[in-house]
């Protein structure tokens, strides 16, 4: 509507052009011609930082008038991406930035490829916290991040000879231009030493911490732009520095070597992202991390509320905690303790404060991934924050025994056993956060009922009413509007832009999906896309790849119950295949991989090994005439991610069932007009559900066939071992020489699939058990795509029904249905 479009800035070229050349004179000396890319960027970043600079004030403003409720979503991780094209987005400035910078001579992908990524997470749980902001901000509503400034985001992945090796990220070399330092904020933390009670004179106990060893917390603010609405939302993340000048507690002065203590304390915590995915590690840097940006944001939300209120009591009602996990979870002793020690409130006046704060989300159920950690070290490190700890788990403890003494059946102490917080030398993390939580939540359908009937079973007996789901999303703006822009402008084409904010809207797109010219313009769309992957595979891997074959495609973090082993087995068998019939019907087919292992993970980092081995092997094979081409994309990342979810025909999906929690990147391959192969796991449920199994490539066991076959001691792999012969030959190729002349270089993924020995089942995953399914699927996918109308209706299909995959659904629902904040809306000037 022409009224509406005039309300709004428009965004001035102008004003923009001269300002990159002013950045770049003022920054570097220097004209245009003589500017490096890099420079450009910067220059760039910071023009841009101007336009967002006025809406991030007058939307704090507008919160500091309105005094609405907040949400303060709690992270270990970000997993950000870039910035500077996303924020030129939802600026609605891309187009015109491009334009510019075109006038100048410059390519605004090249500027973009300058930024190194804000890889401050693992995969995706802090890819979902990035989404989360992006939509928070867009749909109007008060949230802060909070997270850490890690000086080393996610390793860079380097392949060298078919290895992956860990390169630090030093992704603040060049500076961050979008980020904020904001000392008058600093917080003090401390750790360790000893807490002493003293009584007062009206005979009340208070309890200090002494001797302890502290850090000064820095907050550095990042802009989280709204999409064309003038919101800019803060996301705070906390720098460690040392308290300086050999600052000691009083009760330490002079204690040198203590001091130098501190001085290193400051100097490791916040040095790198732990870079395990869905896998706990004990490490006690790690809970230093957690306590320590916890504390310094818990603190922060306190001062905040009370500068304003002057009541704690009614906290909850402008507060609100969401628990990313476990890794947070400190946060609940975290305020009892603020609530106890400094504002001297009763014990149960706290409890009832940060029951109605803190909520958690689970996004796991393997079980080595669950937070538990040592009494011993947990208590040394955090001494106040473990007798609260006590104090909640004595109280807890209680409950549980008033409720099941007495009734028939219920064994109290294997109740206790199962339930408590400390049990067994361990603190366990998630047990705290149901506990302390007034909601938790799952994030796919499924998730959440397996977490009801299975692994949280006698918590939902217990507090039935705090369970809910929430299932995942992602934004369509940085993975379609960004990402995708033939596609983007193809749909904006047919249906308007409104999906750019209502991602529903895009179900306008059904109707074109037997139209013979629409099919046709999506898949040149698609092969557009799969020309922009090819030269970036051809650049990076100076592999040549087909933009005709089928683009098969599995990017994510490598873990076993993604079952990567069992794709790069069946790429195998495929090869077999062909080989012995050498003029059989086959689809020539691309199949492309991005991982990153855990650097500790050696079966994973076996997996990365053998799909290089056997990209070489079938690569350089001129006998298949290239029917067959395996690529390791390195180092997947936001960025490249975004090219690759383009150019995909086929997503890859294939969890065992019940492990993967939801996913988000199949929702972001849907969107992109990829069809899924996949089990029903997690969300995938949910994206057949609304696209229709038609649409979809579905194989493999049940969730509940898996959990069935768990509760009852596994299956026999060596069973189908001696009956299927294509699978033995694929599973005997790991150890007989064909993709290694070191025999045994595999056998500890051979052991994996056959050896009882290697872990406490073999073939945990049911890889073998799920093959012969997998292969017959991924016949399916064949017969398929040689109808390129009948794919093309599907794939587009598949965009169409999309729209319940934004995160803008997500975090409606939990607004609706968890925080109960209100929006704000903002004036906009120019
Ligand atoms: C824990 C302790 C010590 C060190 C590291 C960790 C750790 C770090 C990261 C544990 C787990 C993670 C990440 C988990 C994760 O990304 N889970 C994924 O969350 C997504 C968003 O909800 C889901 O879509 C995925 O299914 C789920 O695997």
């Amino acid at each position: 509507p022409a009224e509406k479009a005039e309300e709004k800035p428009v965004f001035d070229k102008e004003l923009f052009k001269r300002s990159i050349l002013y950045n770049v004179m003022n920054m570097y000396r220097k004209n245009l011609e003589e500017a490096t890319p890099q420079q450009i960027f910067q220059a760039a970043s910071y023009s841009i930082k101007d336009r967002v600079i006025g809406n991030w004030m007058n939307t704090q403003k507008a919160y500091e008038k309105e005094d609405p409720k907040m949400v303060y979503y709690m992270s270990m991780e970000f997993l950000m991406g870039r910035a500077l094209g996303n924020n030129m987005i939802n600026l609605e400035a891309y187009q015109g930035a491009k334009e510019v910078l075109e006038e100048l001579g410059l390519d605004i992908n090249v500027i973009e490829d300058q930024e190194p990524d804000a890889a401050l997470g693992n995969g995706g749980l802090g890819r979902l916290a990035a989404c989360f902001l992006d939509s928070l901000a867009t749909l109007g509503y008060p949230a802060y991040g909070c997270g850490i400034r890690y000086r080393y985001g996610m390793f860079k992945q380097e392949i060298r000879d078919g290895f992956q090796v860990e390169v630090p990220d030093n992704w603040l070399a060049e500076g961050n231009p979008f980020e904020l330092r904001r000392p008058e904020y600093a917080k003090v933390v401390k750790f360790g030493g000893h807490v002493s009670v003293r009584c007062d004179e009206n005979g009340r106990n208070h309890f200090v911490q002494e001797g302890y060893q502290a850090v000064r917390a820095i907050p550095y603010d990042l802009p989280i732009v709204g999409y064309g609405n003038g919101i800019v939302n803060t996301l705070r993340i906390w720098d460690a520095e040392s308290m300086g000048g050999f600052q000691l507690d009083s009760f330490d002065k002079g204690d040198y070597s203590k001091a130098v203590e501190q001085e290193n304390l400051a100097r490791n915590l916040v040095d790198v992202l732990y870079p395990n995915d869905n896998h706990y590690a004990g490490k006690e840097l790690r809970l230093k991390q957690q306590y320590f940006f916890i504390s310094a944001s818990v603190q922060e939300a306190v001062e905040k509320y009370m500068r304003k209120h002057d009541d704690i009591h009614r906290f909850p009602e402008k507060v609100t905690f969401q628990l990313n996990d476990t890794h947070p979870t400190v946060a609940i002793p975290e305020l009892m303790r603020i609530l106890l020690d400094e504002y001297n409130l009763g014990w149960d006046e706290a409890w009832d404060i940060t029951t109605r704060t803190c909520a958690y989300t689970n996004h796991t159920i393997m079980a080595e991934a669950l937070e538990k950690w040592p009494i011993d070290l947990f208590s040394r490190l955090l001494p106040r924050i473990y007798q609260i700890v006590e104090e909640i788990n004595r109280r807890f403890v209680q409950q549980i025994e008033e409720k099941y003494a007495h009734v028939y059946n219920v064994n109290v102490q294997e109740k206790i056993r199962k339930m408590a917080i400390l049990y067994d030398g361990q603190v366990k993390m998630a047990h705290m956060a149901i506990v302390a939580g007034y909601s938790v939540n799952g994030v796919a359908r499924l998730h959440t009922e397996i977490l009801k009937s299975e692994e949280l079973r006698d918590f939902y007996e217990m507090f039935p009413e705090r369970f809910n789901n929430k299932t995942n999303g992602i934004t369509q703006r940085r993975f379609l509007l960004h990402g995708n822009p033939l596609l983007a402008q193809w749909v904006t084409e047919k249906v308007g832009d409104s999906w750019i904010t209502d991602l529903p809207q895009i179900s306008g797109l059904k109707k074109l999906a037997d139209d013979a010219e629409a099919q046709k313009e999506f898949m040149e769309i698609k092969y557009q896309n799969k020309l922009r992957l090819a030269k970036y595979i051809k650049e990076h891997n100076d592999i040549e790849v087909d933009p005709n074959s089928i683009f098969d495609v599995q990017v994510k973090r490598l873990h076993e119950y993604k079952r990567q082993l069992m794709n790069i087995l069946h790429v195998m068998h495929l090869y077999n295949e062909l080989k012995a019939h050498p003029d059989m019907e086959f689809f020539p087919r691309t199949f492309i991989f991005g991982a990153k292992a855990a650097a500790g993970y050696r079966n994973a980092k076996l997996t990365i090994k053998l799909i290089n081995t056997v990209a070489d092997v079938v690569n350089n094979d001129a006998s298949i005439k290239g029917k067959i081409k395996v690529v390791f994309i390195e180092n997947y990342n936001v960025s490249n991610a975004e090219i690759i979810f383009a150019a995909a025909d086929v997503s890859e999906q294939i969890s065992t069932a019940s492990k993967e929690a939801s996913g988000t990147g199949n929702m972001k391959f849907m969107l992109n007009g990829a069809i899924t192969l996949g089990t029903l796991d997690g969300a995938n449920v949910e994206i057949v559900e609304e696209v229709g199994r038609e649409n979809a490539f579905i194989f493999g066991l049940s969730s509940n066939e898996v959990i069935h076959f768990e509760n009852n001691g596994g299956y026999d792999p060596m069973q189908i071992f001696n009956t299927d012969a294509d699978i033995r030959k694929v599973v005997n190729q790991l150890i007989d020489g064909t993709y290694s002349a070191d025999k045994e270089l595999f056998r500890p993924l051979y052991n994996s699939l056959l050896n009882t020995l290697s872990t406490n089942r073999a073939d945990t995953y049911f890889i073998l058990k799920d093959f012969k399914s997998y292969a017959e699927a991924q016949k399916k996918v064949e017969a398929a795509y040689r109808d390129r109308s009948g794919w093309a209706k599907s794939a587009i299909l598949n965009v169409a029904c999309s729209g319940k995959f934004t995160s803008d659904r997500t975090i409606q629902q939990y607004v609706d249905e968890i925080w109960h904040l209100d929006k704000v809306t903002l004036q906009q000037n120019g």
